[in-house]
């Protein structure tokens, strides 16, 4: 892996929440330039955009309808030139979302596919139907709906592992992953720095038998890390990505450490980093549906897990599916500041690249809506629907979605106390979370005790400690809502200490405190409530 890559901080933009600049109550590209300077002074640089392709929106661009051009809602191809271009004047790397599990059904591909002589009619996977009449196999979507559905014009069944706007590409088809090399290299010579690679690990379907009963996702060990899924990477690595100053970064769904060590070894030449899922469900049972209190020990099990088992990681509390990390890991009403710094303290001081969420620098919160009509995402609607026709009343529904539900983090960036947060002067296409006249960008940029000022200053910290960057990572202690781990490199060493609980908290630690989130000099061996320390040299007392 290139050392940019691990030297960097990402930040991660969903572009249609982040910055409207024409007053449409979209976020665009014009609106990304222009807070470019910001993101700098932050210390940013990569920025991974998730979509800013032409999509009808069935799930807000991860639902493709043209990989080479620019969504029209965001902007322009020249938009996206004048991006780059502001980008590279203050060396920040551009990466994009790669979906290329499935596209838009509203794609050119598609729409001829559906045309059993035409050139395309192998680009998606069409099944008859059974003589019943039935979908061809019991597979189930991730998106709680059926995953096949009938087309009439051409008198099949195509397979959508998501939304039903969203058919799934046939790899059998070898002119399937020559379209992707073209895209990827169109991309590459416009000067982007690399791809987040969208659910890469179920891109290849072995087989099309009935899946096995399990309580979710029918049909997994049909589609999860096949083998012909790893030589797909490595033809992309050989042939496309090895010419070019770039990296990628799976999203792999269902990754097992086993499977992360496979897709990022360098021998093999797949990916260079994954994100891992499983510090993720320390707050669930089984989905993510049916949460539960979230567990310091299970966190602290899943990072040593994954810390331990990769090479480099990457490193992430927050994206645009998840819940806003600090009130599902800490807590967002009284101890809110002290918490989002906890967790960035957390972030910064793993093994491997930080990725931040746009927003959880400022300490951004989960919405404050009251009722399913005020959210978007389909996979919440969805949910809704499967919950109703399983007869759960309203306010039952509302309470599961509620928590889980992707919206939470894609309200709009609260930049300002004017309207609207300073997003947009029209009306946003998401509600703007009540709460921003007291968290917003503007007023934590001019105060150094600020959450923002604290991830500056971490983001100091880490750039200027290759223990940090590089050392290795022993987990120390995660009980009772402490987490404790050591970070060791060439003989010296740091002491990373967490308080996950609003209770002061003797740890039996000493040491010179690199950084504090509470702001102190000294550690007298009591950590404040959700305070984070990381003491160089850190002994037991
Ligand atoms: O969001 C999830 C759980 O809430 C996951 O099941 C998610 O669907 C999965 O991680 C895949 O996510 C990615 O692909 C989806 C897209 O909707 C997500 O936004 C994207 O991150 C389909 O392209
Ligand atoms: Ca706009």
């Amino acid at each position: 892996m290139k050392q940019w890559c691990k030297d960097r901080v990402v930040y991660q933009i969903y572009p249609r929440s982040f910055q409207d600049l024409n007053g449409d109550g979209i976020g665009d590209l014009p609106g990304i330039t222009s807070r470019l300077p910001a993101l700098k002074e932050l210390g940013i640089g990569i920025i991974w955009l998730s979509p800013v392709y032409p999509s009808p929106n069935a799930d807000n661009g991860y639902d493709i309808s043209d990989y080479c051009a620019i969504n029209p809602e965001f902007g322009t191809m020249a938009d996206m030139d004048a991006l780059l271009a502001t980008a590279a004047a203050l060396d920040i790397k551009i990466v994009l979302d790669l979906v290329i599990n499935h596209t838009s059904d509203e794609h050119e591909w598609f729409q001829k596919s559906r045309e059993k002589d035409s050139d395309y009619a192998d680009y998606y996977i069409w099944r008859p139907a059974k003589p019943d009449g039935g979908p061809p196999n019991n597979w189930t979507s991730f998106f709680a709906e059926d995953c096949w559905t009938f087309d009439e014009m051409r008198g099949e069944y195509y397979l959508h592992l998501f939304a039903k706007k969203q058919p799934d590409l046939n790899y059998a088809n070898p002119k399937v992953l020559e379209e992707v090399k073209k895209l990827m290299r169109f991309w590459l010579d416009k000067g982007v720095a690399g791809f987040r690679c969208d659910v890469i690990t179920i891109i290849w379907k072995s087989s099309l038998a009935d899946g096995e009963k399990r309580l979710f996702l029918h049909g997994l060990e049909h589609y999860l890390a096949r083998p012909e899924m790893h030589e797909i990477l490595h033809t992309l690595h050989e042939e496309v990505l090895a010419d070019y100053d770039c990296f990628t970064v799976g999203e792999t769904v269902f990754a097992t450490p086993a499977m992360g060590r496979e897709l990022t070894d360098e021998a093999r030449g797949e990916l260079d980093m994954i994100f891992s899922f499983e510090h993720m469900e320390t707050d669930q049972y089984l989905v993510k549906w049916l949460k539960r209190r979230f567990s310091v020990k299970r966190l602290g099990a899943a990072l040593a897990r994954w810390q331990n088992a990769l090479e480099w990681n990457a490193n992430y509390l927050e994206n645009h599916d998840q819940p806003r990390s600090v009130g599902r890991f800490a807590n967002d009403k009284k101890h809110w500041e002290q918490s989002a710094k906890m967790l960035c303290t957390l972030l910064f001081s793993l093994r491997g690249t930080p990725f931040v969420y746009q927003g959880e620098e400022i300490g951004m919160t989960n919405f404050d809506f009251t009722a399913l009509e005020q959210l978007d995402d389909v996979e919440s609607k969805n949910m809704d629907a499967l919950l109703r026709s399983w007869h759960l009343p309203k306010w039952l529904r509302w309470r599961m979605i509620r928590k889980s539900s992707r919206d939470n983090a894609r309200t709009p960036m609260q930049w300002d106390a004017s309207d609207n947060a300073g997003f947009t002067t029209g009306t946003p296409w998401l509600g703007v979370n009540g709460n921003y006249r007291k968290i917003n960008v503007e007023s934590q940029m001019n105060d150094p005790f600020s959450v923002r000022s604290y991830y500056k200053d971490m983001i100091q910290v880490r750039a200027c400690s290759e223990t940090l960057r590089y050392g290795t990572f022993k987990l120390l202690d995660s009980k009772r809502g402490l987490l404790v781990y050591e970070r060791k490199f060439e003989g010296r060493h740091a002491i990373v200490l967490l308080n996950f609980r609003g209770r002061k908290r003797a740890v039996g630690y000493a040491g010179q405190v690199v950084i504090s989130s509470a702001g102190r000099e000294m550690f007298d061996g009591v950590l404040l409530p959700y305070e984070g320390v990381i003491l160089n040299e850190g002994v037991r007392t």
